[in-house]
């Protein structure tokens, strides 16, 4: 063989798998729900939410049935999401905090890499900040938490303007028309930020009434409080308890009589009617990406920020450590790593910190140096081996909605140990809860005073320390002081 021939080979071998490797980096559709609960679709079992679309991509990819948040909060769990950290470690532990301009995230990797980049949506890092954040190549948001009907939205920071129309139908265009007009021969990532099913809950008017045949009442536990800890009793008639203003969906508070149930149900039929106009959205997309031939080499992953209290314990709104607040839909279809006719469901525990670490590796990207996550993608191929078997939550105590107290939990396939710091390291002063969710799994029976577990809690609690500590700086944990459950609401403009 001559060397030039042989050169030649060797050109086009590289070229090939540069060709290969090309092909192999998917676009990403990062669809970002805002509260919605684990079990609000109807492939995660809902008794009445149809969710025919999403439901698709989990019977064409993979189910992670126990995903969950790290800080159920809106700000603290999308940084999370963005960086692969915990809220403590990227520091926007409220909802007024804008993500740190110098931090890694997942979209910058991307863009680095190589990849077209595009934020439409709630974004809300940053309450009165509508400009574009770095990583992005166009960027679309609003201030705040946007508005169900006819919201004003910033154009890459260039042009402000009311979109009339519903909030979800308007964010779904304008997705579409991005991948549609690029010009580029980048591979993409859209992030999509839904505000649905955020309160204060307005469905489209097709669906106002989807679910008004719907007998709902409280749910049992909220009358079982007697062996929780005494701050349960004090939220029921605040802005974050049943008996409370119901995001405007009661007029006359606190009102605990049996008949102001009907507020109660009215509300939750218009968080469910919120969600049949995401589930269509994600139809349109589907359809969009299909016709365009690139469905099946789109990585795309459904999911939400943080879950919801629906009723249960007497509660609404989310924060706690309740399996309803923490844990979260995660469904994603990628036919190159679980092929379509072959879908998986994916029993282990996977987290808001995950994304990341997950994305960059899938997208060949390179990783973010230290992130707390770990990367799914081996998972979506069936190894879970090494794969974590418990995980820590954490809540701090905001002066601003003193409904919860500081929360420290730990969640292991069987378990779940909550405790309340106060703050100050000084001994916990709310009774700490103890579940055994396999025969438990609503969380019904508090079992941290039976004697029976004591071994248990305390190997629980030694496991919540041990990651508490290998997750953090080598510093002493800093949180509020817990200032105790308040009546008042919170000032308007940020509720
Ligand atoms: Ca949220």
């Amino acid at each position: 063989m001559t060397r030039s021939i042989l050169m030649l080979l060797i050109a086009a071998s590289s070229l090939m798998s540069f060709a290969q490797a090309a092909e192999q980096r998917p676009n990403v559709l990062f669809i970002l729900t805002d509260d919605q609960r684990y079990d609000a679709l109807s492939c995660m079992g809902h008794p009445h939410l149809k969710t025919p679309h999403i439901d698709r991509l989990a019977n064409e990819g993979m189910l992670f049935r126990n995903h969950f948040c790290t800080t159920s909060l809106c700000s603290p769990s999308r940084a999370s999401i963005l960086s692969g950290l915990y809220a403590h470690a990227h520091g926007v532990t409220n909802n007024f905090t804008e993500y740190p301009e110098r931090m890694a995230s997942f979209p910058i990797q991307l863009q680095k890499s190589g990849y077209e980049t595009a934020y439409v949506g709630k974004w809300h890092m940053g309450e009165k900040n509508d400009n574009p954040r770095p990583g992005f190549d166009y960027f679309v948001t609003h201030k705040g938490q946007g508005k169900y009907f006819d919201t004003e939205f910033n154009f890459n920071g260039k042009e402000r303007k009311v979109v009339e129309g519903y909030y979800t139908t308007v964010v779904t265009d304008m997705a579409i028309d991005w991948i549609g007009e690029r010009q580029s021969d980048k591979p993409w990532l859209l992030m999509l930020g839904h505000k649905a099913p955020h309160s204060f809950y307005l469905p489209e008017e097709k669906y106002k009434n989807s679910f008004d045949s719907v007998d709902i009442r409280y749910p049992k536990s909220a009358f079982n409080l007697e062996d929780k800890p005494a701050w349960f009793k004090k939220r029921l008639d605040t802005w974050h308890g049943i008996y409370g203003p119901l995001f405007d969906w009661r007029k006359k508070f606190p009102d605990s009589s049996p008949e102001a149930v009907a507020d109660f149900a009215n509300m939750v039929r218009a968080y469910w009617g919120t969600l049949r106009s995401v589930d269509d959205s994600v139809g349109r997309l589907y359809g969009f990406l299909k016709e365009e031939g690139e469905l099946d080499n789109t990585l795309i992953i459904f999911t939400s920020d943080n879950g919801l209290l629906e009723g249960e314990h007497g509660m609404v709104d989310k924060r706690t450590g309740h399996e309803p607040s923490i844990r979260i839909p995660l469904v994603v279809r990628y036919p190159t790593l679980t092929p379509a006719n072959k879908p998986r469901v994916i029993e282990e525990i996977s987290s808001t910190i995950d994304f990341a670490p997950t994305i960059v590796d899938i997208c060949g990207a390179k990783p973010i140096p230290e992130v707390h996550g770990k990367s799914w993608k081996r998972l979506a191929s069936g190894d879970s081996t090494g794969w974590r078997d418990s995980f820590y939550y954490e809540y701090n105590y905001e002066h601003q909605f003193p409904y919860t107290p500081n929360v420290r939990a730990l969640r292991t396939p069987r378990w779940k140990y909550i405790r309340y710091p106060h703050g100050d390291g000084s001994p916990d002063r709310h009774m700490a809860e103890l579940y055994d969710l396999k025969k438990d799994s609503g969380e019904n029976r508090n079992l941290i005073n039976d004697p029976k577990y004591a071994k248990t809690v305390k190997e629980l609690r030694e496991e919540l320390d041990h990651l508490i500590k290998v997750h953090g700086d080598g510093k002493p944990e800093k949180m509020p002081i817990d200032q105790g459950i308040k009546s008042g609401l919170p000032e308007e403009s940020i509720r």
